[in-house]
């Protein structure tokens, strides 16, 4: 099993759609293990964007994210980074597949509504930022973990 952060941006939060794109990953079958909703500060995002920061957009991408208020969430599953990008969709949201959060429910490119981990190493380094206390997040086995894999293929 895999962990993966994702962000539910301020312009999610903002246009009320926190329920519909969480549900999206409920509904495939991503197990929910942290969640936690404030305005972070601004060194708080200017370290998690700390690979783009000699880039121009660098300054917008941090008011835009310390704007208001963001939901941080831990993810877990079977390859659990891959699928969230895929359900996530193209970075530029007029570009993205419909049928993806960005491709059904945005316009923008950098109100592009979520974020999420691109690879183990930064899903790694990104819940140590989000989460960085252990007990932020739950240990948990869903009651239907047999259902959602098979258990002789998937989960032995
Ligand atoms: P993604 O992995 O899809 O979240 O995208 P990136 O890590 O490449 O970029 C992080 C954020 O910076 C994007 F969500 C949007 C913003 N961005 C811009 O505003 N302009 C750019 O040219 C590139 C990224």
């Amino acid at each position: 099993m895999e962990r993966t952060l994702v962000l539910m941006k301020p312009d999610a939060v903002q246009r009320g759609l926190v329920g519909n794109i969480l549900a999206r990953f409920e509904q495939k079958g991503l197990q929910l293990v942290g969640l936690k909703m404030r305005t972070f500060p601004r060194a708080h995002l200017e370290t998690h964007y700390e690979v783009h920061k000699e880039r121009p957009f660098f300054a917008n991408l941090v008011d835009f994210m310390s704007s208001g208020p963001v939901v941080a969430i831990c993810l877990e599953g079977k390859d659990a980074i891959a699928v969230v990008r895929r359900l996530v969709g193209k970075t530029n949201a007029r570009e993205a597949e419909p049928g993806t959060i960005r491709g059904d429910l945005g316009m923008s490119f950098s109100n592009n509504l979520v974020h999420a981990s691109d690879g183990a190493d930064t899903a790694k380094s990104e819940l140590a930022l989000w989460f960085g206390d252990a007990a932020e997040l739950s240990d948990w086995e869903p009651a239907n973990l047999g259902w959602t894999y098979n258990v002789a293929e998937e989960l032995s």
